[in-house]
């Protein structure tokens, strides 16, 4: 019935392969390698805009991309006992507001500094990655300070803001060690890790790892 078009490396991804992964949701995992000119092709007749996760469900007759809609879709149609979305709206909002900001702020900044990577050596945009990392740390800061006092991102329970959160910060780490200057990150990051969920989708990633552009130089 349910059908998700991914990449096991891609971040935005695991976001929601933790939120399948953690109420059990059957799918059919479609693994698209948007370097095989075919498999892109046929990835962009389905969505244009080319960006995965989409999430395909064939019972609904809906075609569902971006990761925080998808995520709903899920609580919505194919609710499990984690709820990403609460029902009270207060908390629901706070949930919205913690998923946005991990990523506009966090998450995309970091695929910035990572897509720089991947650009030929007369295409790179230093000045773009400067102020992506600039924005960067002003955002892990705040979200430093805000896990002072809390368990998961939007406080005591586990949400699609936990969702957002896990890929941000890992690969956040990945370009701008953690460690030092925001330990409340690095003991969040740890608990999303060790959540069995989280724990399964990097470990599908690993084989994958390998590709990661590492330095800036690169
Ligand atoms: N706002 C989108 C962002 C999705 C996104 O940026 N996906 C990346 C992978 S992490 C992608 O598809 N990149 C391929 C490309 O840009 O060609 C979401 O939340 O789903």
């Amino acid at each position: 019935m349910l059908t998700l078009y991914f990449h096991p490396l891609s971040s935005f991804c695991h976001k929601v392969l933790i939120a399948l992964y953690e109420n059990g949701t059957p799918f059919t995992p479609k693994l698209v390698n948007l370097q095989d000119e075919a498999e892109r092709a046929a990835f962009h007749a389905l969505w244009p805009v080319g960006k995965f996760p989409v999430l395909q469900d064939s019972a609904r007759d809906q075609m569902v991309p971006e990761s925080s809609i998808i995520i709903e879709y899920l609580d919505q149609h194919y609710p499990g006992a984690t709820k990403f979305i609460p029902d009270d709206a207060e908390q629901a909002r706070a949930v919205r507001s913690a998923d946005r900001f991990y990523d506009l702020h966090i998450h995309l900044h970091m695929q910035k500094v990572v897509g720089d990577r991947l650009r030929p050596p007369n295409a790179k945009d230093p000045h773009g990655v400067q102020d992506a990392r600039t924005r960067m740390k002003v955002a892990l800061g705040i979200v430093e300070q805000d896990m002072a006092g809390r368990t998961w991102a939007a406080g005591g329970t586990f949400t699609m803001a936990d969702c957002a959160a896990a890929p941000a910060l890992f690969y956040a780490d990945k370009v701008t060690a953690l460690s030092g200057e925001y330990p409340n990150l690095v003991a969040y990051l740890d608990r999303l890790k060790q959540r069995a969920p989280y724990a399964r989708t990097l470990q599908e990633a690993e084989p994958y790892f390998k590709f990661f552009p590492r330095d800036d130089a690169a």
